[in-house]
């Protein structure tokens, strides 16, 4: 049997910056902008204290202070958050390798072999969470991944939630629809132009009625989603498809040399990408943009996937050969696709 456990990080970004700034414990934070809550911005988080005046992710800054003048505004800090984020993945690694990145704050763990009661393993991937950050997280751990990502989401802040297999579809069933993830506000207000208002609603429509209403794809999604049915594997690397760079002129230019010299710049940024990466590939092309912007690509296969500069530079040459620069170009591109992995490198 599969258990899988959804890992999400409480209230993250005002988490970080409270266990930075232990002198605004208890108060309400909002982070969001640059921190000014006159300015224009909205909210990226606020902290469980700031939520009890209504704030809420995406409310524009000033509504947020309106609602609560006497809340510390602080910026958003990217980089600050994500060097707690990559502690927190690491912590959850120790835990088990199968792991899948579903966002700053958030993953998937595939705890299925490990020993132990669900309820042990939960305390234990809070308990690593919280010596590796000093934050503290909510757990859900299910048969699959969309009701663990539900479970998670029952008792926050600091939660721990158990779907057992055998009450996959009970557990869900007075939850709005809304709960399910990629249910969102268009699907919303059309079930509930059906009468459909919580899962356990959804689970009685008919599978016909499903498709007739959203197609046969999105019937499907429904129609397990409602059962608590998920049979989706955990993407545990993410493998790019291409790598490219673009650049938009300043102005739109009728002279090769500088396309060319641009194409050049390109292709070195492109190669250095993949190098850094460990990736290699064996198409390589280019696109142009005329002004209007009538788009054209050339590309060619490589007799063997490279990543080097000069190899990069020339097969995207010999594309640009044979593409008539007949027009002011507003645009140029270099990409190089059907990746593979440099063995030893990289995730
Ligand atoms: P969430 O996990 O959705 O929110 P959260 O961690 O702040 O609070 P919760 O306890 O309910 O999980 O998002 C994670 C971070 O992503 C959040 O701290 C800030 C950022 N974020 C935005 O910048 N904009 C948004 O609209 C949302 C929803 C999140
Ligand atoms: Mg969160």
């Amino acid at each position: 049997m599969r258990r899988i456990a959804h890992i999400d990080m409480d209230a993250f970004f005002a988490a970080v910056e409270l266990a930075r700034r232990p002198e605004l414990a208890g108060k309400p934070v909002v982070i969001g902008g640059r921190g000014n809550p006159r300015s224009r911005g909205v909210v990226a988080t606020a902290s469980y204290e700031a939520r009890r005046y209504g704030i809420r992710s995406a409310m524009p800054m000033r509504v947020a202070y309106e609602a609560c003048p006497e809340a510390i505004f602080l910026p958003v800090d990217y980089a600050a958050y994500s060097q707690v984020s990559a502690k927190v993945k690491d912590a959850l690694r120790s835990v088990s390798p199968v792991i899948q990145d579903a966002g700053i704050d958030e993953a998937y763990l595939d705890v299925s072999d490990l020993p132990g009661t669900a309820e042990e393993i939960g305390q234990i991937i809070k308990r690593r969470v919280r010596d590796a950050t000093g934050l503290t997280c909510s757990v859900g751990i299910a048969p699959n991944k969309r009701l663990a990502k539900i479970a998670s989401d029952m008792q926050k802040p600091d939660g721990l939630t158990i779907i057992a297999p055998d009450q996959a579809a009970s557990r869900i069933a007075a939850l709005p629809v809304r709960k399910v993830p990629g249910i969102g506000p268009v699907t919303e207000a059309h079930l509930a132009q059906l009468g459909v208002h919580t899962v356990g609603d959804l689970a009685r429509l008919r599978i016909e009625r499903l498709v007739a209403e959203f197609g046969p794809s999105r019937a499907e999604f429904l129609f397990e989603a409602a059962r608590g049915i998920d049979d989706r594997e955990l993407v545990t690397h993410w493998e790019p498809k291409q790598r490219s760079r673009e650049t938009t002129f300043q102005k739109d230019t009728r002279d090769v040399q500088t396309v060319r010299r641009t194409v050049a710049a390109l292709a070195r940024e492109v190669a250095q990408e993949l190098r850094d990466d460990g990736y290699r590939g064996r198409r390589v092309g280019i696109k142009i943009r005329f002004a209007g912007f009538d788009t054209h690509t050339r590309e060619t296969t490589l007799a063997e996937a490279t990543d080097a500069e000069e190899t990069v530079r020339r097969a995207a040459f010999a594309c640009l050969q044979r593409l008539p620069l007949d027009r002011p170009v507003r645009l140029v591109g270099v990409r190089v696709g059907e990746l593979e992995r440099v063995a030893g490198e990289g995730a």
